[in-house]
């Protein structure tokens, strides 16, 4: 049986449509689910919509519907975003599912039971925009006269009855579990970050409203709907069945390897999630993962900016995996990334053109010209051949590593640079010059670039799928072979494998005013 692997993203609010902060998220977090998945594990890959709360209420009267017909029209838009994406995930949960609400209230009642939930009254600056009180000292009136949270979004003063959790009590143990766990949170700035806010005091916390009714009951007193944050961190877990049965089929996965998040959002999941666990008596996640912002040319996106770049323009524009691949190879995982239309047109034209597709495609026609359309058979092999088969029967160690502390970018890096080196090897090594000297020789270094070219696709199809699968179709590479267990020596190109006709894969960019000139 192989290891279970649980991966989530956060589940998104449906009050709009999808946008590329959303789409980011899901291709990091599905490259991860990929990876693991060809690796032998046994993934399940988490992904939905955080329906309830105030903010849906709200944006529903505006719009003059149900928060159902909303929660309904957006939540199917983020579903579609995920197709588009050509995400793997295998459940797509929504909060308003029957079996959320009955292990939200079962994760309630636990706590309740372990005595650390007592009503009280609740008056506090709130967001609703944030779904957050806030203290005093947090916010600032500004020269319009409103008043404002620490994430720029107006508060307003609130006085409600309320149920409260008592965090105040999981300060210790929280941070020993960061002490005792020092994987627990990243990256490193995050995990520094949530400690000082745990070290500064916590306060008990309200977690139900009386003010509106869009939510998950509180049970045994119908007055009363959750606090939106209870429910949503729920979902990870309902989705494993785990609280009903631990014997269930998906309760393997519990708890899960990683929760992957924006970095806006690190304190819900590194301090009340575990708090709220550990109340429950439920295992706690093996790690929270906070990536960070996109921004737009250097700027923060908004709505009121008009720079929410719509993910579905933006993949129709350069396709979807040059989108994949930009993103994961451009950004550090864990920091904020820059891109621009330019940004994207660049990298697209070194790294996938120039760079892959162009030694997929001269090494390949070669071949098809050359080699009767076969794999050829090598000859003994060369310390330079053995050196760039080294490279790249060994870059799966580098992936493994920095893939499991979410360096994506660095896993992408180390593909790279296998690409980089085959193109060193194969203009070093001239097989066109060969073909006039030694044609044995010829069809030595095809076979050895022929066989780094599959590795090279084995190695990207989490970053890019469907391009990598065409790649391989290109070298013949059975369904069954298109795993990390047959990288290296162990899937070698069989000499004498009839390869279709080579076709090109990545299109250079030409920007769309250049196209005119
Ligand atoms: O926070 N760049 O939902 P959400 C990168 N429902 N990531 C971004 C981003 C940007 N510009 N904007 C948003 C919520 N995100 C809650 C989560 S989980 C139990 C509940 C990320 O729709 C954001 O950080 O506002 C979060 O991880 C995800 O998108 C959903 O954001």
């Amino acid at each position: 049986m192989s290891d279970p692997f649980y991966i989530t993203t956060a589940i998104s609010y449906p009050n709009g449509k999808p946008h590329i902060g959303h789409a980011y998220e899901l291709i990091a977090t599905d490259a991860m689910a990929r990876f693991q998945r060809l690796d032998g594990k046994d993934v399940f890959f988490l992904t939905g919509t955080d329906e309830h709360g105030q903010k849906m209420q709200q944006t529903a009267r505006a719009e003059g519907i149900s928060p159902e017909a909303l929660a309904e029209r957006n939540s199917n838009e983020f579903r579609q975003m995920g197709k588009l994406l050509n995400s793997s995930n295998d459940d797509f949960i929504r909060t308003t599912e029957k079996r959320h609400h009955e292990t939200v209230q079962e994760v309630w009642r636990r706590m309740e039971k372990n005595g650390d939930i007592y009503k009280g009254g609740y008056a506090g600056w709130y967001s609703v925009r944030d779904e957050a009180y806030y203290q005093e000292e947090e916010t600032e009136v500004r020269p319009d006269g409103v008043r404002y949270g620490p994430q720029g979004t107006p508060v307003e003063w609130v006085e409600e009855e309320s149920y409260f959790f008592k965090l105040s009590a999981y300060e210790d143990k929280l941070l020993k579990l960061y002490e005792d766990e020092p994987d627990f949170i990243g990256p490193n700035e995050r995990r520094n970050e949530v400690i000082s806010f745990v070290k500064s005091g916590l306060k008990d916390l309200s977690i139900s409203r009386t003010t509106f009714d869009w939510g998950i009951k509180v049970p045994g007193d119908d007055k009363h709907v959750m606090y939106v944050w209870v429910d949503a961190l729920t979902n990870y877990i309902t989705a494993t069945g785990y609280v009903e049965d631990t014997n269930g089929p998906r309760a393997k996965y519990w708890p899960a390897d990683v929760h992957i998040i924006g970095k806006d959002i690190i304190r819900f999941h590194a301090v009340y999630w575990p708090a709220f666990l550990m109340s429950a008596g439920l295992p706690l996640p093996k790690r929270v993962y906070a990536h960070g912002f996109l921004l737009n040319k250097g700027e923060k996106m908004s709505k009121s900016l008009g720079n929410v770049v719509d993910p579905v323009n933006l993949v129709n524009h350069f396709g979807l995996d040059q989108v994949r691949y930009f993103f994961l190879r451009e950004v550090s995982f864990g920091q904020d990334g820059s891109y621009s239309e330019e940004g994207i047109g660049t990298r697209i034209n070194a790294d996938l053109a120039n760079g892959i597709g162009n030694l997929a495609s001269r090494s390949l026609s070669m071949i098809n010209k050359n080699c009767e359309g076969r794999v050829p058979t090598p000859g003994p092999l060369t310390a330079e051949d053995e050196a760039i088969l080294k490279i790249a029967d060994e870059a799966i160690d580098i992936c493994r590593e920095e893939m499991s502390r979410q360096q994506i970018h660095k896993a992408v890096a180390a593909i790279i640079n296998i690409v980089n080196e085959a193109d060193r090897y194969f203009a070093a090594q001239a097989p066109w010059v060969l073909k006039k000297t030694d044609e044995a020789r010829m069809g030595t270094v095809l076979y050895v670039t022929a066989d780094v070219v599959r590795q090279i696709a084995l190695l990207f199809q989490p970053i890019m799928p469907e391009t990598s699968a065409k790649i391989l179709d290109l070298v013949a590479v059975a369904k069954e072979d298109r795993v990390f267990a047959k990288l290296g020596a162990a899937g070698r190109l069989q000499p004498g494998t009839e390869l279709p006709a080579p076709s090109p894969v990545y299109p250079r960019y030409v920007a769309p005013d250049a196209s005119k000139a």
